[in-house]
């Protein structure tokens, strides 16, 4: 049974799971729109991994005890300046998600709910190769610069760099 506590906090972190999934969403958006395939795929998977990291969340909750919100979102940013900028943007949010799964984990182990400490490892794991696979993204971005064609490739290649869910 999860505290009045962990389950708010669970919740809270429902409904940022949540808003990573439509703030990905856009950016696959308006990576399409700016006629960037690959990155508007890639974009794509992420905000479907955002939304499987919700209803994993979601089905912890209901199952001990607790009753996942389904709440408004903020709505996200709908469009960029360059695509170096919107991967930017990626790399800072996975590094705020990231903070707020350790705050939780905190939380849980200050409460000694050690039930809930043990499911979020999966949730610190998963975040350690999201920002690497951010940072390795922005890492290329920053070798292309300005160039075009290394833009072409990129977005023709980003499919191949890991992705995990
Ligand atoms: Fe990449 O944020 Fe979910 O966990």
């Amino acid at each position: 049974m999860l505290s009045k506590n962990i389950e708010a906090a669970l919740n809270k972190q429902i409904r940022i799971e949540a808003e990573s999934s439509q703030t990905y969403l856009s950016m696959a958006c308006w990576a399409e729109v700016s006629g960037l395939e690959g990155i508007s795929q890639f974009m794509y998977a992420q905000s479907d991994e955002e939304r499987a990291h919700m209803l994993k969340l979601i089905k912890y909750v209901n199952e001990r005890g607790g009753h996942a919100q389904i709440t408004d979102l903020k709505a996200p940013k709908t469009s960029y300046t360059t695509f170096k900028e919107m991967f930017e943007a990626l790399y800072e949010h996975e590094i705020f998600v990231s903070n707020s799964i350790n705050e939780l984990v905190h939380i849980t182990f200050s409460e000694k709910d050690y039930a809930t400490h043990n499911f979020l490892q999966w949730y610190v794991s998963e975040q350690i190769e999201e920002e690497a696979t951010a940072k390795t993204i922005l890492d290329k971005i920053n070798l292309i610069g300005d160039d075009k064609g290394g833009l072409y490739l990129f977005d023709r290649d980003i499919q191949q760099i890991t992705v995990t869910s």
